[in-house]
This record gives C-alpha cells, structure tokens and sequence, in this order.
C-alpha cells in the first residue's frame, strides 16, 4: 500500500546493499546517491551503449578465438557481485583491518574505494575477480561489471563507471608449439632478477611471447571496433601484472586512456593455482570505448533515463554504425567555493565525492583553480569552481544556490574545512 516509506539504505548502524545488510562502522563511506547505482547494471540492459559494446566485444571474442572443439575459448560473465573484500580488490592477504587503513592512506593504491563496512568494499575494478576465477579453473575468460571510486569530476570520469577484463594464460605447450624448435624453451627460470622487462620467475623468451600476444589481441579488437584508430603504447605500474601498459587512443586530438594491461604478477597465479602457467590480463573502460565509438561527450549520459538518449541506440544489430546526436546543450552555470583546509587529511577526492554526493548529475565539472598558502600562518586554502549544467533542461540560478550553500554547509561538517565565503 501506499505511505510505507521506503527502508533507507543506509541507517544509523546498517549498511544495506542488493538485498544484504552490513554493519555501518568507522570504515563506511559509501553514499546513498552511490548505493542507488548499485543494482543498475547498465552493461546487463539489453540496448543500453554499454550493453551493446560488451556484445561487440563478446562477438569478435567468440569469433576469433575458437577452443579445440570449436567451442568460444573465453567465458563471459557480467553477472558477478560488486561487493567484494578489502583483499580481493586489492589482492593482498593481510589482516583485513590492516589492509583498511592502508587503503585509506597509502600511496599503494591507484585509487580511493568506497568502502561499505570495514573490509567489505564495492570493486575499484573488475581484476579483483582474477584470482578467484582462476582458481576455478578457467584459462581464459572475459568479465565485465560496474566498477566505484572516488575519482576526478570531469567529462571521462565518474564515480561508478564499467570496466571489463580479459585473462588469458597459457601452459608450455600453449605458448611454444608455435615457435620452431619450441619445446626446448621454458616459461621459468630460476636465480633471475625482477628487470624492467619481466618477473624473476619468467624466462623472457616466455614474456615477450606473452606480451606480444597480448597487445596483437588487443589492437586486433580495437581495430575490430573502430576500424582505424590512432593507438600508443604507455608502460606504466599495476600492482596485478609486471611489466604493465596502457593503451591510449586518439580522440578529439587528445590522447585518451582506456585500458590498462600486463603480464599477471606469478605470484597471484601460484596463490590461484596455475603456478605451471604464465598469463596476461588486461581491464578496460566501457564508457571510454563507448565516448569514442559512438560520440557520446559526456560520461554522465550513460545514467540518462531520457528517451532522446536511449532510443539512439536500439538498433537491429549491435554492428550498426551509430554516432550519438548530442540532445541540445543547456547553459552552464560557475560557481566557486574556497575553504581553509584542515591541518591534517584532507584529500582533493573527499571534496569531489561530496561534491558528486549533493549535486548528483548537476555537476559537470571540479576544478581546483587557486592553492594558496598564507605566508605567515601556513595556513593553506583550496577554491575550486564548480561548473552545473542539466542534461535535459536549463537550471535557474536559484536551485544552484540551493545546492551550491548544501555543499559549502557539508564541506564545514564533513571535512573539517572552513569557509572563506
Ligand atoms: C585498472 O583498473 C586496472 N585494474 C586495469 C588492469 C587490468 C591492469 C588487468 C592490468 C591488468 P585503471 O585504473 O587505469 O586500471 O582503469 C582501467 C580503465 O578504466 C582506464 O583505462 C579507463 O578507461 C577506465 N577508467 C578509469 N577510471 C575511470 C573513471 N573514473 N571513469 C570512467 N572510466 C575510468
Ligand atoms: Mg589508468
């Protein structure tokens, strides 16, 4: 009947998320306006651009890669739970309380979690599902799933975004019966040294192999996608896989980043289960590939409910080229807010997080314009200028002020910092 309010996700001792309830303690810092995307699954609805990118990736996975029987040779599975532990996103097997704490400070991670309830996280990304699928059994398999952080405010990046991530490994046999003479090569040695180039435990005959493999495999299905397309190669750090690399591809004459990849640390392998195999993973951004394959600007309008959106892409077949008719562009609205910063733990993403937690989709962009320290006290302040503009409709400068004051308010009493208004 009507007039039962709904149950609050989140109570004064309760965290609730897809139907489970956790303890809300110190750790919890998740958000209802985040919890509210929980369950969308956007890469699951049939049509949705995220759906249909997963199904091209799907379909050149399944066409070009065949098992022995002619099966697929990677499994595809998008229906995995968000809410995972402090180690399997992070892959490490310490104490989780400890690993909570280092999660909060450290320089170790890439990014900032949203934590449910002491070490009960939502995914930062889609790898912290590897080792417990290897450990399954699986040698080669594709996974995508929406993925939380607390992350920069602008047009590529959201806190809740999709990612999907491709594993492959191979045995001896796998990787050498192709090569002349191969089966006098191995995939270990031991006595090596950690190098620029590969893992202690790995030959580099063996990772070069893998390596090329890997980035063949993946300039195969961008080109699949996009047909020709500028693409680079960046090498850079991943705690999962060494040696690591980013592909960025070329878009409105910048160079965006949309995956990240490399050779799987040995170690997780070996925890997992398939010490005798070497493998490769990469973990990619759906919205990214989507922006740039169907001319979509802004990663907010993946969230639209908006019938001008959603209609553009229910197309017969998910092969039909499509390119994004941008629904009208209402006006912006600036505003700025500058605070003295608390002495110490403030990070630059608690204000985005809150930011995003008030305004919601209102806010297009965050920007840190002025860092200033007064040069008697020490004191040191941040103005950042908030850029609202409506999808769908032009704002009024009132209702910005209206939001604009509910974050100066909770940037006080949440962050400790004080207003220069
Ligand atoms: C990772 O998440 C690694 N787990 C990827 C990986 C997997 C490396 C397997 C090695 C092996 P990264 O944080 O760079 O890496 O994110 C991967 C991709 O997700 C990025 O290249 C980008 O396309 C996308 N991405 C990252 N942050 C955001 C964001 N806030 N909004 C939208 N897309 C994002
Ligand atoms: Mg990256």
């Amino acid at each position: 009947t009507e007039g039962s309010a709904p149950r609050p996700v989140i109570g004064p001792d309760s965290v609730e998320v897809l139907g489970y309830s956790y303890p809300r303690d110190d750790f919890t810092n998740v958000t209802p306006k985040i919890l509210e995307k929980v369950g969308r699954n956007l890469h699951n609805q049939s049509h949705h651009p995220l759906w249909l990118i997963k199904e091209r990736i799907k379909a050149h996975f399944y066409s070009s890669y065949m098992g022995r029987w002619g099966n697929p040779l990677f499994s595809v599975h998008d229906n995995l739970s968000p809410v995972v532990t402090v180690e399997q996103n992070f892959d490490r097997s310490e104490d989780p309380i400890n690993s909570v704490s280092i999660i909060h400070s450290s320089p170790v991670a890439e990014c900032l979690p949203l934590v449910v309830s002491r070490a009960t996280m939502l995914r930062a990304h889609t790898s912290a599902h590897q080792s417990d699928l290897v450990r399954s059994g699986l040698d080669a398999f594709l996974l995508a799933g929406d993925v939380y952080r607390r992350d920069e405010i602008d047009a590529s990046h959201y806190p809740v975004f999709h990612q999907m991530e491709g594993v492959r490994l191979f045995s001896n046999h796998e990787l050498f019966s192709q090569v002349k003479d191969g089966h006098q090569l191995s995939l270990f040695e031991s006595g090596g040294r950690r190098t620029p180039q590969k893992q202690e435990t790995h030959t580099l005959e063996a990772v070069k192999l893998v390596e090329f493999n890997l980035k063949q495999t993946l300039t195969r299905l961008i080109t699949n996608l996009f047909g020709d397309l500028e693409v680079r190669w960046v090498d850079c750090y991943f705690p999962f896989t060494h040696p690591s690399f980013e592909m960025e591809v070329r878009f409105h004459g910048d160079w965006l980043e949309v995956l990240g990849c490399g050779v799987m640390e040995q170690e997780l392998l070996n925890s997992a289960g398939a010490g005798n195999k070497l493998g490769w993973a990469f973990g990619l951004g759906l919205e990214r590939l989507a922006m740039v394959l169907y001319s979509i600007p802004d990663i907010r309008l993946f969230w639209s409910q908006d019938e001008r959106f959603l209609k553009q892409f229910r197309v017969q077949d998910i092969h039909q080229p499509i390119c994004f008719q941008p629904l009208s562009k209402y006006p912006p609205l600036h505003n700025d807010i500058s605070f003295w910063l608390p002495d110490d733990g403030f990070t630059e993403n608690d204000f985005y997080e809150l930011v995003r937690s008030v305004g919601g989709d209102l806010v297009e962009k965050v920007s840190l314009v002025d860092d200033f320290t007064h040069p008697k006290t020490g004191r040191r302040s941040h103005c950042y200028r908030i850029v609202y503009r409506h999808m769908e409709r032009t704002l009024t400068q009132q209702e910005v002020a209206v939001v604009h004051g509910q974050i100066q308010q909770d940037a006080e009493s949440e962050l400790g910092v004080q207003g220069r208004y």
